[in-house]
C-alpha cells in the first residue's frame, strides 16, 4: 500500500512538471507566412526551415551587385548572407538548375583578406567563419572583383566585378 501511494506521488509530481525541465528547443521554426511579403517570397522547406525565421526572394532580374542590394533594401530586405553549410546547401538547391550564378551579400572593401557580409560580419578564409569559396577563389582575377556570387553549378563562391549584372537573392524577417 505504501508502495502504491509513493508511486502515485511520483507520477503526480512528474505530470505536474516538477523535476527536470524539458530541454530548450534546438531549432527555431519558421512559422511565418512569407507570402504576406508579396509575390515570390518563400520560406525554406525541409530541414533548413526549422533553423531560420527568414523569408527569401529569388530575383530573376539582372542587376549589378550594388543595385541588387538596393533592390532588396527597397523591400525591407538584404542580399542573402550565409553563415552555415546548411543554409548554403538550401540556397544552392534552389539555384542549381538555373543557368546563372547569384549575388550574395558579401563584398570586399579593399583588402582581399577581409571579405565582409554587408550587414557587417566577417567571412574570413578560415574557421570559425563559414565560407564556401571555389578552389583558388577569391582571386581578384579581373580587379577589382569586389562582390561575390554563388555558382549555380557548384554552390561555391567566386569574387567577380561588382559591375557585372547577375540575378540575386533577398532575405528578410516577417514581423506580425
Ligand atoms: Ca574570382
Amino acid at each position: 500500500m505504501l508502495f502504491l501511494i509513493t508511486l502515485a506521488i511520483v507520477i503526480d509530481v512528474s505530470a505536474a512538471g516538477f523535476g527536470h525541465p524539458p530541454p530548450p528547443p534546438l531549432e527555431i521554426p519558421n512559422p511565418q507566412d512569407c507570402s504576406v511579403l508579396g509575390p515570390g517570397w518563400i520560406k525554406p522547406e525541409g530541414d533548413y526551415a526549422f533553423h531560420t525565421p527568414l523569408c527569401f526572394l529569388f530575383v530573376n532580374k539582372l542587376r549589378t551587385c550594388h543595385k541588387a542590394g538596393r533592390y532588396c533594401a527597397a523591400k525591407g530586405a538584404r542580399l542573402v548572407e550565409i553563415y552555415t553549410w546548411e543554409k548554403n546547401l538550401w540556397i544552392w538547391s534552389k539555384i542549381h538548375n538555373s543557368t546563372e550564378p547569384r549575388w550574395l551579400g558579401l563584398k570586399f572593401n579593399g583588402s582581399k583578406d577581409f571579405p565582409l557580409w554587408m550587414s557587417g560580419a566577417a567571412a574570413l578564409p578560415s574557421p570559425p567563419y563559414f565560407n564556401n569559396w571555389c578552389d583558388g577563389q577569391p582571386d581578384d582575377d579581373q580587379p577589382p572583383e569586389d562582390c561575390v556570387v554563388m555558382q549555380n553549378m557548384s554552390g561555391m563562391w567566386n569574387d567577380i566585378p561588382s559591375g557585372e549584372k547577375k540575378m540575386f537573392i533577398c532575405e528578410t524577417l516577417v514581423f506580425d
